[in-house]
């Protein structure tokens, strides 16, 4: 496989520094190929190059640019299983997650924005003796900056509201995952996409990230991440009044009251808990019971995770693959041992996968890990693993369940199962969370707000929630005679 340049202007260029960073797949630890490792020169000459495409872009009407993103749309169609090919290679997700979920979302996002932007109604405000206008105008520049679990679903779900609202954009998507980045920008050159108008620099954090949170040209920057570098994020570019987004990690909780349709609620649990090898942030990854029905639950939970098909990623019988690297692998094991010293009983899974289909794997592959008898107050149940490893804890009743529910410093999402809905949206209301969802599990409205309080971010992207976060409003206000 090719190393891949940077995509700036337009074309394809090699970093000015001529760093090159090596991009493994995480399903065999093979090298696939080379990226940039990009630095502040680089940056400034793609935000000086969006800065440069900036007019032009502006002056399309939005119904011309929403007709650009329907172009992308149908283009990236064409390319679907390309798209999940590489997705697939770049994660060591299952080919069939990396169709259904990765590679169709990503064209969703462009046509859910292209549609929603067509219904987007003009703010005036009259008065008795005045008639208010709100004007809508881009921010400019804006960097997005996005992580190596949901690649390219992630960066499109940016760069679709941004270019519909006349932005230009900086974009650097992880280290770890740059494939689908690199492949976007091939279809925006074969559609003979504008020049300039979307540009993509790859490259470490500290190296290439920061320096578009530092560049005084970006004002805006739309991040999803770890916490950690979230709180970096925030330090660098407030200061600076850019705009922020902040989509950061979570701890969920996954509520089972004795009433639910037990099968179901496993079912849902399952999918929370191990869907991506539990490397979503919405991940349920505290699986709270009523204690009436703890020992049924744990007893079919187990039984259905057992039965996970765990294969190579492009086998398409594959349910689960590897995780994204051997560091990461290495973390969520350190906390399995810290699970074991904190009390806790490891009944099923904990570690590292060294055979699969009867064949060694140098890959990075866990086994789907169950933990049960651990405080809610432990490190494993309060800290984000972003893994495979749920823990599993008894309630007595609803109002013990929400407490332990935000018992944790993230505020993102959780599930509740019970067979009475109003009683499940009763319990969701008191969970300090952004998404809850009852008797389901990431069923997603994109038109809805999305986003988590706490260590899990700040603000929200969904519908009109991202169109007003890459846009900047105005009020004329004209008097009357
Ligand atoms: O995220 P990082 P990583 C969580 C999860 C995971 C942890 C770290 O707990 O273990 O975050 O994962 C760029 N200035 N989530 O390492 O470091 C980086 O290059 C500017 C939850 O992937 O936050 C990458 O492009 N940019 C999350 C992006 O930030 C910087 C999904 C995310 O990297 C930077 C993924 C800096 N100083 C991980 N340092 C979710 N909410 O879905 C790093 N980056």
């Amino acid at each position: 496989m090719n190393d891949l340049q940077n995509f700036i202007g337009g074309e394809f260029i090699a970093p000015i520094s001529n760093n090159y960073l090596d991009n493994f797949n995480p399903a065999t630890n093979e090298r696939l190929n080379r990226i940039p490792n990009s630095n502040a020169k680089d940056v400034a000459l793609a935000v000086k190059t969006a800065k440069q495409a900036s007019s032009d872009w502006q002056k399309l009407t939005l119904a011309d640019r929403i007709e650009w993103l329907d172009k992308i749309a149908n283009a990236m169609e064409e390319k679907k299983g390309e798209i999940a090919r590489l997705e697939s290679l770049d994660t060591g997700k299952p080919i069939t997650l990396a169709t259904n979920v990765d590679a169709t979302r990503s064209i969703t996002n462009f046509r859910f924005f292209a549609q929603y932007c067509q219904s987007l109604e003009e703010m005036n405000f009259t008065m008795e003796d005045a008639t208010n206008f709100v004007v809508r105008k881009p921010v400019g520049v804006v960097g997005l900056i996005t992580p190596w679990n949901l690649p390219l679903y992630l960066l499109t779900w940016k760069i679709a509201p941004a270019l519909a609202m006349g932005n230009t954009i900086v974009a650097k998507p992880s280290e770890l995952t740059p494939l689908t980045a690199n492949f976007f920008a091939e279809i925006l050159h074969e559609i003979g996409f504008p020049s300039g108008v979307f540009n993509l620099v790859h490259g470490l954090g500290l190296d290439t990230g920061q320096p578009i949170l530092e560049h005084p040209e970006i004002k805006a920057i739309s991040f999803t991440g770890g916490t950690a570098t979230g709180k970096i994020v925030a330090a660098t570019a407030s200061p600076m009044f850019k705009k922020i987004s902040l989509e950061l990690g979570g701890k969920n909780a996954t509520i089972i009251c004795a009433d639910a349709d037990i099968d179901m609620a496993v079912s849902g649990a399952v999918k929370a808990a191990f869907t991506n090898s539990g490397q979503v942030c919405l991940c349920g990854s505290r699986i709270l019971v009523d204690e009436k029905i703890y020992e049924k639950f744990l007893e079919r939970f187990s039984k259905k995770v057992s039965k996970i098909k765990i294969g190579r990623p492009e086998d398409p019988n594959t349910e689960y693959g590897s995780v994204i690297s051997n560091q990461h692998l290495e973390k969520i094991l350190s906390y399995i041992q810290l699970a074991k010293q904190e009390g806790g009983t490891i009944v099923a899974g904990g570690n590292r996968i060294t055979e699969i289909d009867g064949q060694t794997t140098n890959g990075c592959f866990l086994e789907p890990t169950i933990i049960t008898g651990l405080s809610i107050n432990s490190r494993c149940a309060t800290e984000e693993i972003f893994g495979p490893v749920v823990t599993i804890h008894s309630f007595s009743d609803e109002s013990e369940a929400i407490t332990m529910a935000n018992n944790t410093d993230y505020g993102l999402s959780g599930s509740v199962w019970t067979a009475d809905e109003n009683r499940g949206k009763e319990i969701a209301s008191k969970i300090d969370s952004g998404v809850i969802w009852v008797n389901t599990w990431l069923h997603r409205d994109l038109r809805t707000p999305f986003g988590g309080v706490k260590n899990s971010g700040v603000g929200r992207e969904g519908g009109i929630w991202s169109i007003n976060f890459f846009s900047e409003l105005s009020n004329v206000c004209v008097k009357h005679d």
